[in-house]
């Protein structure tokens, strides 16, 4: 239990990933900023959200509404896990009701096309919105006191990011990027190496443009076999963990392995990482038994019960609370806000966890 720097103080969410039991739980959400805020989606007529992520007044905005809201712990910079890929020049589109759509990458030539050596370029305006939003929490927004707020950036992991570039889009298999890891290793391991080497760096420019915290997407880490997982996720995340704590040896990293079940701990254990975010089908209360002490928790209701609301969110929610008792937990879903949440939900489920009666 250290809390290394007295600048903490406020935070709770960055005393609790320093390890710290603070009760009740920090709270934020993923995928907090955006789609089920009506705010959000009057931003959507205004910019396609490529010009949304990369435009520092629109991507600072979008960050902070849910803060103004609910004044989560936690914000997470607006942006995607697709940025990198897109940056290093691989097309991209965002289309309505369908999701992103890819050129997809498929033979040594296409890799070849990448170019990491574009992306510091290219999200300089990311880069821009972090030291804005930095300075933006340092004041008073909403009901969040000054320097309450810990600032979150992230970046998807090098498997999931993978997925979405060789399928070419979103999919519920992902089969053509597991057919390349199978079929071609020599290309995958490339590629995988190529987005451990960038996320390394990307990450990196982000803490030194005031991210307090980072978090690693694998959303679809749990689509592989134990040794392929081990492979193309465990070992580039040890690999991304142990370069970023070189480079800043304070930050703070949460790593996210969705679906990984028992996998979930090893993965813990093995890259380092200094969180372990939870899905929904993990069972917190007994991860929390196994799990080492020193092992922040974050998550992991279901999002599906805030959309439904009312007791029954608030039932399963105080037994996530509970499950976390004790121990550092950061209080979180186990995957994104469902856009049609009621937005009323969300601030019944934080005032819920903070016991304020509402
Ligand atoms: O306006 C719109 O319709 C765009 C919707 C949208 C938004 C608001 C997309 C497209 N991305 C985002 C923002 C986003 N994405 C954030 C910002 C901060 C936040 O509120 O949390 C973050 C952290 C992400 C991360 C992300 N993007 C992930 C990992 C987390 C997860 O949900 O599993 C993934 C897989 C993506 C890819 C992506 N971006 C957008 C879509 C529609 C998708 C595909 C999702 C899928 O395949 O199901």
């Amino acid at each position: 239990m250290t809390v290394e720097n007295t600048t903490h103080q406020g935070r709770r969410l960055l005393r609790t990933l320093n390890g710290e039991a603070v009760w009740p739980p920090p709270v934020w959400l993923m995928r907090q900023a955006g789609r089920f805020l009506p705010e959000f989606r009057a931003f959507r007529e205004k910019a396609n959200f490529l010009t949304r992520c990369m435009t520092p007044d629109i991507a600072t905005e979008l960050t902070l509404q849910p803060i103004r809201r609910f004044a989560m712990d936690g914000a997470i910079l607006f942006s995607d896990i697709l940025i990198l890929p897109w940056a290093m020049g691989q097309s991209l589109d965002f289309i309505e009701n369908k999701g992103p759509v890819l050129e997809p990458i498929r033979s040594e030539s296409d890799l070849a096309r990448l170019n990491p050596r574009r992306v510091a370029e290219v999200t300089a305006p990311v880069m821009e919105t972090l030291s804005r939003l930095r300075r933006a929490l340092s004041e008073p927004v909403g009901a969040a006191p000054a320097n309450s707020v810990t600032l979150l950036g992230f970046a998807g992991a090098p498997f999931t990011v993978s997925c979405y570039m060789v399928d070419g889009g979103s999919s519920r298999e992902f089969a053509q990027t597991r057919l390349m890891a199978f079929s071609e290793p020599s290309l995958f391991d490339r590629l995988i190496a190529l987005l451990t080497e960038s996320t390394v760096d990307m990450l990196s420019a982000q803490i030194e443009a005031g991210a307090q915290a980072v978090m690693l997407f694998d959303s679809w880490a749990g689509l592989l076999p134990p040794t392929e997982f081990r492979r193309h996720v465990i070992a580039p995340a040890r690999q991304i963990v142990a370069a970023l704590k070189a480079r800043h040896p304070c930050v703070k990293i949460i790593g996210f392995p969705r679906l990984a079940g028992i996998m979930a701990l090893e993965y813990a254990r093995e890259t380092g990482v200094d969180a372990l975010a939870l899905d929904t089908g993990a069972d917190i209360k007994a991860i929390a038994a196994q799990a080492p002490p020193g092992l922040v928790l974050q998550g992991n209701l279901d999002p599906i019960s805030v959309l439904a609301g009312g007791e029954a969110m608030r039932r399963e929610a105080l037994a996530v609370r509970e499950a976390g008792r004790g121990r550092a937990h950061v209080f979180n879903l186990g995957h994104g806000v469902l856009p049609t949440t009621p937005p009323e939900h969300v601030g019944e489920l934080i005032a819920t966890i903070r016991n304020i009666d509402t």
